[in-house]
């Protein structure tokens, strides 16, 4: 508090002793342009010697509006020289320092107006007034810093306060998760000793089950040949052992492509290209052949319970005429009600009902498969917590952790297309207020000030890429200001935002005299 109160006056300090200098230099006689601290460069009494030591002049020739100099040192107070520099001396305001060649141009560039001498141009001398309004911005700044100050050493000790809450967080963290992890090691064990029994008692299950499947499969095999047998005696008419071409020329099921007549080709093909098989050939290679059709048919004559009623009475009628025989009626009712009901292996799996020995055994084992999967779940949690809290502890805060508070505090900005969002040390963003998704202009990258000024810009990168060209990122500058706000935000080359933002967290006193220092020399 006290140091502030001394700055303040120091740096008022600082201005008046400033203006005062500049009322002693105006009285220090000099040529006309020239500086203080350049004046004894200028000796009437002796040659005058170029800056650049390119050549030495009669003193005379200094602002003759003749450039001898290359470097236009001998012309400071005229526009002769390209590249001169005439300095204003600005008494009650800060000196200035323009090209000489501005020196009467018409344009008043000196608030004492001393660079227009003979010029048309009237300027008015607002030194005195400049100076008052640079003082008065100048206690009204270093009030702000003052109360912003105050503000920075809170979010200080708020910042070390968080930060030391973090690394003891951390540190019980890891202790639970050692012991967090030796609880999952001994819930891993329980259930795989469970397991290993639940394991053996279910293996009498599986196994009658997987000797149930080969029965079924055993099952279907003989009813398959069972149907081949009995559709080869029903095909072969002259009873003589074996199915011929002619033979099958009559059974509509061997009419592939439905044109009312089985040709020489069709039998053949359900024949395998022979001109007639006996039994086992046709089991082999002619009712695997045939099986699909016969089956297809069967399926015509199959009702459908969502059909219009007056349909399948219609294609019954008319499939029915096209097979051949009553019997294969039946046939197809009866294999409806087998082949027909596909699920019930699986519902069957579903209602095992095992003894009470085994059933205790799966329930123990899936009560310890859920246990341990819970503990792992203990450690998996407790990871991602030290993950973040290891983020946080990495991050540069400040060098007296002023901004380790403002971590994760979002600040808003509206213009007139989009709304800005700044989520310090997290993500910047923008939405279309016309609607549209959030686009992402940067997740935190770095401080990227310049040297003594590293904590006065932000960096955000890697946002979404801009179309044809590089992935958006934000650079933030930081000033000081009595509350977190975003005073502007734009986009000076596409995709790369800039939003200039104010925060107590940047009232530091070393910059306030650092800044002060730059105004004053
Ligand atoms: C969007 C916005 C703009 C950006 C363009 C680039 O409209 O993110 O800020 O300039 O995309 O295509």
């Amino acid at each position: 508090m006290f140091y502030l109160k001394a700055l303040v006056h120091i740096c008022l300090l600082i201005l008046l002793i400033h203006s005062f200098i500049a009322c002693v230099q105006s009285d220090v006689p000099r040529p006309r342009g020239v500086s203080l601290s350049k004046a004894s460069l200028y000796n009437p009494e002796k040659d005058f010697t170029c800056f650049d030591g390119s050549s030495t002049i009669p003193f005379s020739y200094v602002n003759d509006d003749y450039c001898d100099c290359f470097d236009g040192s001998d012309e400071p107070g005229t526009s002769a020289c390209l590249n001169g520099i005439f300095y204003c001396t600005n008494a009650g305001y800060q000196p200035k320092k323009i090209p000489s060649t501005r020196v009467n141009d018409g344009i008043c560039d000196c608030c004492d107006g001393t660079d227009e001498y003979s010029s048309n141009k009237e300027c008015l001398n607002n030194c005195e007034e400049l100076g008052r309004e640079a003082r008065d911005e100048a206690i009204r700044l270093m009030e702000i810093h003052k109360a912003g100050s105050e503000h920075r050493a809170l979010l200080i000790q708020k910042g070390n306060q968080l930060r030391s809450e973090m690394a003891e967080n951390l540190a019980q963290l890891e202790k639970d998760k050692m012991d967090a992890e030796k609880l999952k090691a001994e819930k891993e064990a329980l259930k795989s000793e469970i397991e290993v029994k639940e394991n053996e008692a279910l293996k009498v299950y599986r196994d009658a089950a997987d000797l149930e499947k080969m029965k079924q499969f055993e099952e279907e095999q003989n009813k398959n040949k069972k149907e081949a047998e009995e559709t080869f005696v029903r095909f072969d008419t002259n009873q003589d052992g074996s199915l011929s071409i002619i033979e099958l020329q009559v059974r509509n099921v061997c009419d592939k492509d439905k044109n009312g007549e089985v040709s020489d080709e069709e039998a053949r093909y359900f024949l395998g290209e022979q001109d007639q098989v006996d039994l086992e050939e046709f089991i082999s290679t002619s009712w695997p052949l045939l099986k699909p059709f016969i089956m297809m048919e069967k399926g015509m004559f199959r009702p459908e319970e969502t059909q219009p009623e007056s349909e399948p009475e219609d294609v019954e009628q008319e499939d029915f005429a096209a097979y051949d025989n009553e019997k294969a009626v039946e046939e197809s009712e009866d294999n409806n009600d087998g082949d027909e009901q596909l699920p019930l292996d699986d519902e069957g799996d579903k209602t095992v009902v095992y003894d009470e020995e085994t059933q205790k055994l799966i329930d123990a084992a899936t009560d310890a498969r859920g246990q341990f999967s819970d503990a792992e779940r203990v450690v998996r949690e407790i990871d991602s917590k030290i993950m973040a809290i290891k983020q946080n502890l990495e991050k540069d805060y400040g060098p007296q952790q002023e901004f380790a508070s403002l971590d994760g505090e979002c600040i808003e900005y509206e213009d007139k297309e989009y709304i800005y969002r700044l989520c310090l040390f997290q993500r910047a963003v923008q939405k279309p207020k016309n609607g549209g998704s959030e686009i992402g202009l940067g997740t935190w990258g770095e401080w990227a000030g310049e040297e003594g000024y590293k904590y006065k810009v932000m960096k955000y990168t890697n946002g979404v890429s801009c179309w044809n060209g590089p992935s958006r990122s934000t650079t933030v500058n930081i000033r000081c200001g009595l509350e977190s706000k975003i005073l502007s935000v734009s986009e000076p080359l596409r995709c790369e935002y800039k939003m200039e933002l104010s925060t107590p967290a940047a009232c530091d006193e070393i910059n306030i005299n650092l800044n002060m220092a730059h105004d004053e020399l």
